[in-house]
């Protein structure tokens, strides 16, 4: 059989389309998140016919950010193809968020041809791709000849997996697919990666250091976060709390890595035992924004605290606070070897700390039942929430994607979770446009049904890939929280002008009708017991579902919880 139709061939032959096809098959790559056109159109209809799923997006963002998620949820490089210049700089974005993410992805584009690219002399979508890629990523490769398909995507993996995962970008130029091979020297050369995340045992003394300082500590507190979720290592984290006894903080996609009503959480004490802790733990989680810098009011009296920190990169330590104990390697490695250091009688915390925290856990919890239990006509976010909290506790399997200001901030409070990775938010940038390609992927990966709870401005950002939703007929509900606008829907314009202010939209809008012209299911929900009713329907009959919900205009916040970042804030506490 001749994979290209070169007339009068005497030997078998294999084209450079084929050869990138069966590269990442051979790595047990079966997916790839696409957007069709010169010069990939053909390499996404080859790779359907040899039996890969090829998911094709409406805006190449949000094939990218499928990809970033598939690689956080299956530990697989996500594969997302583009075509030149602007398709790749539209999932440059997708890329680079993956990197800043710590999640393993390969953005490969088609490029023009790189004599005419290189001289600027106007070929079609031309662009010096590799070399605007190769800041915003992990790393960049390009491939310019068929027998160097199979080392590029090799180094592509390895380089996406390896060490802090990440986003990696790979070169294509369009020439390299119609080149030819000997069909088994070309399949020859392909690279099969062989242990591509290499377990990194922490070094002994390393580990005693760590037990030695959490042993003495008097209010220990361990800090999981999407680094813990990612690495797969469920069953040792959760030996290594219970084991130690020491209360846990989950970041935002470490929530069900530990059940939520897990009796070590501190979730519901967060801001006590920030301030509060003496020793703190932090698995697979950085000392970012998220996280105050690891200083200031949020971490309480100055000076108090002692670091442990397991990360894979080494140049992460140090790098807002001193860091007492670095544990450097694999979360799984580094988290057995505590527990083995730990021996059989290891003594859990003071029982005053713990006790403190299950006291404010107690009071923060009646405070928030109360305001979950209130009826408000138009719904709030607690009201709208309160539901979705009891259908994620009674389908615990659901997947969550989650994003917006309030929406997020509120949805991330109030809903618990139980499983590991069952929440995708937007991450370590707090980007929104994230939420239809993470459902999409969510949904691809795992066949669980997804639930989408998107702010109505969020939602904007990648709503039109709901169309998506309902043409590979994806078992995905998004709830649109509707409060007229980013933040909501009250501003005014200063200038007393026509135009309504730069965060209100057009009020009451319909997101519903949306999915309808695509043959999903719309709802339009403007109770507690409408939007339950609607998504209980959506996650049994796994039908595409779009709820518009009507949120109380007014119930926002400016930014959510992070008003404090606002310049104008800023200056009035200056
Ligand atoms: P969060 O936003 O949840 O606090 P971050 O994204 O800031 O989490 O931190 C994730 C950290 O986890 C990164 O520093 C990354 O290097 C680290 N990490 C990712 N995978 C692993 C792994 N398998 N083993 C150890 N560390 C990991
Ligand atoms: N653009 C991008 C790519 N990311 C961003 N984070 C923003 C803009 C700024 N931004 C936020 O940080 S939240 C948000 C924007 C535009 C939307 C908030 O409105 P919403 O949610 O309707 O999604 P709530 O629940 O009404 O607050």
């Amino acid at each position: 059989m001749t994979n290209d139709s070169t007339p009068n061939a005497t030997v078998e032959t294999i084209n450079g389309f084929h050869l990138v096809i069966n590269a990442l098959k051979l790595n047990d790559i079966d997916t790839i998140f696409a957007l069709p056109g010169i010069p990939i159109t053909d390499l996404t209809r080859m790779a359907q016919g040899e039996g890969m799923r090829v998911i094709s997006f409406r805006h190449e963002q949000h094939a990218g950010n499928a990809a970033a998620a598939a690689g956080f949820l299956t530990q697989k490089p996500g594969i997302c193809l583009t075509v030149s210049a602007p398709g790749f700089l539209n999932g440059l974005t997708a890329l680079s968020n993956a990197t800043v993410n710590c999640f393993p992805m390969i953005l490969i584009s088609g490029s023009s041809e790189r004599e005419i690219v290189d001289l600027q002399q106007g070929d079609y979508e031309e662009m010096d791709q590799l070399a605007i890629a190769k800041p915003l990523c992990k790393a960049a490769f390009r491939v310019l000849h068929a027998q160097d398909i199979g080392v590029g995507i090799a180094r592509a993996i390895r380089a996406a997996l390896s060490g802090r995962p990440g986003g990696v970008y790979l070169d294509l130029p369009a020439k390299l697919f119609s080149q030819t091979m000997e069909r088994l020297e070309g399949l020859s050369s392909l690279i099969k990666v062989v242990d591509p995340a290499p377990r990194q045992i922490p070094a002994p003394d390393s580990v005693t250091r760590a037990l030695d300082l959490l042993k003495d500590a008097k209010r220990p507190l361990i800090i999981l976060g999407k680094g813990a979720a990612y690495a797969q290592a469920d069953a040792a984290i959760r030996e290594l709390v219970e084991k130690s006894g020491v209360p846990y903080l989950p970041m935002s996609m470490a929530k069900g890595l530990l059940p939520d009503t897990h009796a070590l959480s501190a979730s519901a004490a967060r801001s006590f035992v920030l301030a509060e802790a003496d020793v703190v733990m932090l698995v697979g989680a950085r000392l970012n924004w998220l996280l105050s810098h690891g200083k200031g009011k949020t971490w309480g009296a100055p000076n108090q605290k002692q670091f442990i920190q397991i990360d894979i990169e080494p140049k992460e330590i140090d790098s807002n606070v001193a860091i007492a104990a670095p544990l450097i390697g694999d979360i799984g490695s580094c988290v057995d070897a505590l527990v083995a250091g730990m021996g059989s009688n290891w003594a859990h915390p003071p029982a005053d700390w713990t006790t403190a925290i299950i006291q404010r856990k107690e009071k923060n919890l009646t405070k928030m039942a109360a305001t979950l239990a209130l009826n408000p006509v138009p719904m709030n976010f607690h009201s709208a929430l309160a539901v979705v909290r009891t259908i994620v506790t009674d389908r615990p399997d659901i997947i969550l994607v989650n994003e917006g200001a309030n929406t997020l901030d509120f949805t991330r409070s109030i809903v618990d979770m139980y499983q590991p990775r069952k929440r995708l938010d937007v991450g370590t940038w707090g980007i929104m446009g994230i939420g239809m390609g993470f459902a999409v992927a969510a949904a691809v990966t795992t066949n669980k049904p997804v639930l989408a709870i998107e702010g109505d401005s969020a939602f904007g950002f990648s709503g039109m890939e709901v169309e998506t939703i309902c043409r590979y007929n994806l078992p995905v509900c998004v709830v649109v929280f509707n409060n007229n606008g980013v933040y909501g829907g009250m501003d005014v314009n200063k200038s007393g002008g026509a135009d309504v202010a730069p965060t209100v939209f057009v009020k009451g809008a319909r997101y519903d009708k949306i999915i309808e012209a695509f043959g999903g299911v719309g709802v339009h929900a403007t109770t507690p017991q409408e939007l339950n009713k609607a998504i209980v329907e959506a996650l049994n009959s796994g039908r595409p579902t779009l709820i518009n919900a009507v949120i109380d205009e007014s119930a926002g916040t400016e930014s959510g919880r992070i008003t404090q970042l606002n310049p104008q804030t800023i200056a009035k506490n200056i």
